[in-house]
């Protein structure tokens, strides 16, 4: 749909997954929003990211009506491998923790959001301009924009800023009410997709002297690969079969034996970043998802925590509308920012353990305690229980 109020309850900016999953959950609790989306649909579907779904954020799925494809094509997973020296060590997440997670791709889930919102008949505009937030610190905000070369405003009683780590929501607040915190690693992820089927039944993470890998998958007949690159490699220093030959090197031999190659359906580089921003809220603006913090892919946490995020705001927009009390959106930011924190915790030790640091050429110190460690928690029944509680999500 393409036409525009002048007045939502709630306006969304960003039309990602934390963007439309809030959006469906409002609808179906009777609360009429609007998403506003930089870029167009279409190029919304061509990002290729997250592809592990912890139970938590498959349960809130199902509640927004959106999981019937996805109960039919997601793969459930009991667990996941950890490979150390060329050995295999099987996190069992069914037996540690009683819980599995869903393969499922973020493009499929963004494209059952999108058909979900499209059936519902609630308005998204694509492809806007110049989105600004305004009046935000009083009780009528409102957003100007820029769409189909015509400068529009809609008024709101809030605004979600689900607007990803470059948009401009968190922008609009006062840096001085703001504090981040940042760390940058000196390597990105290469991912390759390519439609071969995957090396192995369960996902693969890899530590390597050369470098981390990951074997992923979106399918049985689609596979995702990860190589830890430099900070700041280039793409076309990547040709599919250097990338695949790279991959092999980094596989134990059983392993590689398997693997299928193919042409890239998809090729990117991603940098990897650990940021918060507190606090995730500013007046009647909202902060979630990337908007308000990253972590580096290594857990799997990313999408599932603007799930979480999500969860708490549809439940202090709820209790505004439903009971008029403000108490839940009082409390939205504390309580995202306890179980963000925990996350970030995860995924910067996850990715602390398995790359391969470049100051680790002359610190072997640092890349024996890495060893030392990884050997502890491998062989300690608690050790690889703490591993797959963290992986299939901490309780919101
Ligand atoms: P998104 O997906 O970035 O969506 C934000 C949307 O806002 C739009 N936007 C604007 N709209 C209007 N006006 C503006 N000024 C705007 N500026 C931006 C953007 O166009 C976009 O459509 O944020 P959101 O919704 O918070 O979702 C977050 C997730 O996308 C992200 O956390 C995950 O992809 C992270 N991630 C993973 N998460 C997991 O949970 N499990 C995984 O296995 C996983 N793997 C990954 C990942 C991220 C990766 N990359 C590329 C960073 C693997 C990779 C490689
Ligand atoms: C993916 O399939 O894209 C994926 C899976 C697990 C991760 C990161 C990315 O930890």
């Amino acid at each position: 749909m393409s036409d525009s109020p002048v007045r939502t309850q709630v306006l969304i900016v960003g039309a990602g997954p934390a963007g439309l999953l809030l959006g469906q959950l409002l609808a179906r609790a009777g609360i009429d929003n609007v998403i506003l989306e930089l870029r167009s649909a279409a190029h919304v579907l061509s990002r290729i990211r997250a592809g592990v779904l912890e139970p938590g954020t498959v349960a809130l799925l199902e509640e927004a009506g959106v999981a019937a494809r996805l109960h039919r094509e997601g793969l459930r997973h009991g667990g996941f491998e950890i490979c150390v020296d060329g050995a295999l060590h099987r996190i069992d997440l069914q037996a540690l923790v009683g819980q599995q997670v869903t393969v499922y791709g973020q493009t499929e889930l963004t494209r059952d959001l999108m058909e979900a919102r499209a059936a519902a008949g609630l308005s998204t505009l694509y492809e806007v301009d110049d989105v600004r937030p305004l009046e935000i610190e009083g009780t009528e905000p409102r957003v100007a924009f820029v769409h189909a070369g015509q400068r529009r405003e809609i008024r709101c009683d809030f605004i979600a800023g689900c607007d990803g780590f470059h948009g401009v929501c968190r922008a609009s607040i006062p840096a001085e009410r703001l504090r981040t915190y940042e760390k940058v690693y000196p390597f990105g992820w290469l991912g390759l997709l390519a439609d071969v089927p995957p090396v192995a039944p369960e996902l693969i993470y890899v530590r390597h002297e050369r470098g981390f890998a990951l074997c992923s998958q979106r399918s049985p007949t689609r596979s995702r690969y990860y190589l830890q690159v430099p900070a700041g490699a280039a793409l076309e220093a990547w040709p599919d079969s250097v990338f695949w030959a790279e991959l092999r090197r980094r596989l134990p031999s059983a392993v590689a034996a398997a693997l299928h190659e193919g042409p890239a359906i998809e090729k990117s580089i991603a940098p990897l970043r650990s940021f918060v921003t507190e606090p995730m809220r500013h007046g009647r603006l909202f902060l979630a998802g990337d908007a308000a913090h990253i972590v580096p892919p290594t857990g799997a946490k990313g999408l599932n925590l603007a799930a979480s995020d999500v969860a708490y705001l549809r439940q202090g927009l709820g209790d505004f509308y439903r009971r008029g009390s403000s108490a839940g959106l009082d409390a939205y930011s504390q309580r995202c920012l306890q179980r963000i924190w925990k996350a970030e915790r995860f995924s910067w030790w996850m990715t602390s353990l398995l790359h391969r640091f470049p100051s680790q050429g002359d610190a072997a110190f640092d890349q024996r305690l890495q060893e030392a460690e990884l050997a502890y928690l491998l062989s300690s029944a608690h050790g690889r229980g703490m591993i797959a509680e963290n992986y299939v999500g901490l309780p919101l």
